[in-house]
């Protein structure tokens, strides 16, 4: 057995992204995540699904998939610095892969909305973090002018190489399953993942219904307008002006598949479940791809679903602790634990 075999997802498939011979590759040794069967989903639904967890990639979002080649193409440009405007997984991935290239990340996030852990991981990566009383969307305009007049490498996904980069995803689901799903499922925010999935299955051309899901508090494209105030628990998805709103649409009509609302209650009902059923802990933007599922099985073709958990639950402490109820501590002896149990 060679541990060592997996070597990131531009050495893996080279041929067909945009790199040459002297682009020095940044990588972590992203991708070449799992595809989990989920018997208790399955048995829900009635077709063989399956998760793609990119919770397991190195920075434990899918943003790594193509920040390694939005990091390397800025390095092989000569960057010295990367900015992104985030909800937390990117500026992860960016802080994470800055480092690793000896570049300085700048991350514009919106203030108090951004999950624990994500914020953590772009302290302790050293990133510059600029906090706004504001939206990501107002992030995302701001790091746009930012990069435009001073010296620092957009890293959101309205960067090709970062839809470039994830677009291996679709690749490796093919390269397990052998066939391209009869529908992949995922969670739509500024919409570069639905966007990049589609473009990956399209370069071999396999066609899944490409199944999309907002949150009901921010969802811009299946209401077809702009949302000023989007509010969602699942933070990483609340926003109200997605930059790739066209490749959504794109890959839903192309793809004869849908973009639907999921409510936050549907949401966490269905993060429970993968974590109680399944044994799949992901953050609550993840669970809104399989709640949509849920919610839409009548109307599934015949075939294998797949739906991408794109984050880690450690990502988001506090909505898992929050959900639960502990109790006060009980006295340190046996009877005092039995009586709690109960027993
Ligand atoms: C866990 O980090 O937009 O539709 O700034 O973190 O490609 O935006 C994160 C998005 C789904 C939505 N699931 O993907 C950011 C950011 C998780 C995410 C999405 C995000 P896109």
């Amino acid at each position: 057995m060679d541990l060592n075999r997996w070597s990131g997802v531009i050495a893996e498939y080279r041929e067909r992204l945009p790199v040459g011979p002297d682009t020095p590759i940044v990588t972590l040794l992203e991708g070449g995540t799992p595809l989990l069967e989920a018997p208790a989903l399955s048995e829900l639904v009635g077709r063989d699904v399956y998760l793609k967890l990119e919770g397991s990639n190195p920075t434990g979002s899918f943003k790594d998939r193509g920040m390694t080649l939005a990091v390397s193409k800025a390095l092989e440009d000569g960057a010295t610095a990367v900015a992104c405007a985030s909800t937390g997984n990117t500026s992860a991935s960016a802080a994470a892969y800055a480092a690793r290239a000896g570049i300085a990340a700048i991350v514009i996030l919106p203030a108090g909305m951004v999950a624990g852990g994500k914020l953590a991981q772009a302290i302790v990566h050293g990133a510059t973090i600029v906090p706004i009383d504001g939206s990501f969307d107002d992030a995302l305009s701001l790091v746009l002018e930012l990069t435009a007049t001073h010296d620092a490498a957009l890293v959101n996904s309205i960067n090709p190489y970062r839809i470039d980069g994830q677009q291996t995803a679709a690749w490796e689901v093919m390269d397990v399953l052998g066939e391209s799903p009869a529908v992949h499922a995922l969670p739509v925010g500024n919409a570069g993942n639905i966007t990049a999935y589609w473009k990956g299955y399209t370069a071999v051309e396999a066609a899944p219904q490409m199944w999309g899901f907002q949150a009901a508090g921010a969802a811009p494209i299946v209401h077809g307008a702009i949302v000023d105030d989007p509010e969602t628990i699942a933070t990483a998805i609340r926003i109200g002006n997605p930059a790739s709103w066209d490749g959504a649409t794109a890959a839903r009509d192309a793809s004869g598949g849908r973009i639907e609302v999921v409510t936050d209650e549907e949401i966490l009902d269905t993060y429970r479940f993968l974590a109680t059923a399944e044994g799949v802990f992901c953050e609550p933007a993840s669970a809104a791809a399989v709640a949509g599922v849920l919610k839409h099985r009548d109307a599934l073709p015949p075939g294998p679903v797949v739906c991408t958990l794109t984050g880690h639950g450690l990502k988001d402490p506090e909505t898992a602790v929050t959900t639960g109820q502990l109790g006060e501590p009980v006295a340190p002896r046996l009877d005092a634990v039995l009586e709690r149990l109960e027993l």
